[in-house]
């Protein structure tokens, strides 16, 4: 058997070894035994390194015209079409999700690309009138500086493209984190935009664990922006972190997620969504349908539905293409997944599927669950509060719109949230009442598209907005231009 591949960092357009000496390893959560790489083990020097050459990449990278900079964007996202496939099975095989999804995850990325190409040649700013004769007035954008994106494993691709194309386009130089499970995609990815042309500084990738990499470049002096997607109990390190020096910081974090099937719902339609929702990506989306609250008077059908669908789905290497759910992404996670099911029964939860690992056989080397349901939750249950991000749905019977609406609002987080039901009075009104960021209406809770805002509100995120023109607005500063050519002193608020 070849030896591993021993990949590296990327700084000031080179790749090199860390100056740590130490590496680690990037396996398959579906097979341990299958070894995709060695990647650095970084320490706070690479950080130091790769800002140190962003800084002096950002300098002329911030004066390149941004159609210029949309250009080799463009041309990235023309080699992600055709390294599409190739992307996809390494995505695969280093986080487990089937193909069909790590498919639709580069093709986030492709979208992003091709959408923040075109800024180039938007990135519109604001013009407007004066109060005084002869005075112009506008507002540009403009470029920050170095900014550190730090990313998860679930959208190992999608994530990083959502924050490293905005913050390119703007014009500003950046280093990149990937999570340890998911080195090989954001490697793709950096890969990718070098062969495109990325000036050298540009974009810095530095692989290594959150601790020592993860930290340095939350604290970095020279570090403008920070953009973190991650837990809620990370994401509240990195916003004390940057509050020192005042650093712009962006999170999106955890999510508890609620379809909400009405009486008059399409029971096919909701099934189907509820399916998709709860255990594509086996449950390990920010988005997830986590919980589904359920009108009485259509309870025992869909969740008789629901559970003969989820116990037919077929569990195993992602690879395969007739598997529906892969794996989970490591013995981590799946001991939370583990300790949830347990909490769910001991607080009275039903368990009406699944609750357990897999083992023996195609399941003895990986780290797969069964797709789990709980039915009759109280809203209060820690199952139907708290993120598990792993294959385990919360059912929640309710008896009217308001009520699920209180239910569906009745958690920390906000970041989707769905209603299945044909009344277009109650579609509305949950459009208007649920308190989540995203709201889809006759569809599951994920399903975000890259040209439309994506975060959520509470403590999913700080209010921010990633994806969409509204990413432009965290990765550049308005300045704000005064043209006066009256050739004579006037002042604002005083003459008239
Ligand atoms: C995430 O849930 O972590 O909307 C990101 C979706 C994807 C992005 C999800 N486009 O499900």
């Amino acid at each position: 058997m070849a030896p591993p591949k021993v990949y590296k960092n990327f700084i000031d357009g080179e790749w090199v070894e860390s100056v740590s000496g130490r590496t680690f390893e990037n396996i398959n959560p579906a097979n341990r035994h299958d070894l995709i790489g060695i990647f650095q083990k970084s320490n706070q020097q690479d950080i130091d390194n790769a800002v140190a050459a962003a800084t002096q990449a950002f300098k002329s990278w911030r004066l390149t015209p941004p159609p210029r900079r949309g250009e080799i964007l463009w041309r990235a996202a023309r080699l992600l079409v055709e390294r599409k496939e190739l992307f996809a099975e390494g995505m695969t095989r280093e986080m487990g999700k089937i193909l069909d999804e790590t498919r639709g995850d580069v093709q986030e990325a492709i979208d992003m690309t091709f959408y923040m190409a075109g800024e180039g040649r938007r990135m519109f700013g604001q013009t407007t009138t004066s109060e005084l004769p002869n005075k112009f007035c506008m507002a540009v954008r403009s470029p920050i500086g170095i900014c550190s994106l730090i990313t998860p494993w679930n959208f190992p691709m999608a994530i990083p493209s959502w924050k490293v194309m905005p913050a390119l386009v703007c014009g500003n130089a950046v280093v990149m984190k990937p999570a340890t499970d998911t080195p090989l995609s954001m490697y793709n990815l950096v890969k990718t935009l070098e062969d495109a042309g990325v000036p050298r500084g540009v974009v810095n990738y530095v692989t290594g664990g959150g601790g020592e990499v993860g930290n340095r470049l939350m604290t970095h002096e020279d570090v403008k922006v920070v953009s973190f997607t991650g837990s809620t109990d990370v994401g509240r390190k990195v916003s004390e972190a940057c509050s020192h020096n005042f650093k712009h910081c962006c999170l999106e974090m955890g999510g508890k997620n609620c379809i909400l099937v009405m009486d008059d719902a399409n029971l096919d339609l909701a099934v189907d969504g509820a399916l998709w929702g709860g255990f594509g990506t086996s449950g390990q989306r920010c988005t997830a349908a986590s919980r589904v609250t359920v009108h009485k008077a259509v309870y025992k059908e869909f969740v008789d539905r629901f559970v003969e669908r989820a116990r037919s789905l077929k569990v195993g290497d992602g690879l395969d293409p007739t598997v529906q759910m892969g794996p989970v992404i490591n013995e981590s996670q799946l001991k939370t997944v583990e300790e949830y099911v347990e909490i769910g029964k001991h607080e009275g939860a039903k368990l009406l599927t699944g609750g357990e690992r897999l083992s023996g056989g195609e399941y003895e080397c990986g780290w797969f669950h069964v797709p789990t349901i709980f039915g009759d939750c109280d809203p209060r249950m820690r199952v139907a509060q708290e993120e598990i991000f792993g294959p385990v749905v919360s059912v929640i019977p309710c008896d009217s719109l308001e009520q699920a609406i209180e239910i569906n609002n009745g958690v920390v987080y906000g970041l989707s949230s769905s209603i299945y039901t044909r009344n277009v009075n109650r579609a509305f009104q949950a459009m208007r009442d649920f308190d989540t960021g995203i709201v889809y209406v006759n569809a599951p809770t994920i399903g975000a598209e890259t040209h439309l805002p994506f975060g959520g509100t509470k403590q999913t995120g700080n209010g921010h907005r990633e994806a969409a023109v509204t990413a432009l607005d965290f990765y550049s500063e308005w300045k704000t231009l005064y043209v006066d050519y009256s050739d004579r002193l006037q002042r604002a608020q005083i003459d008239t």
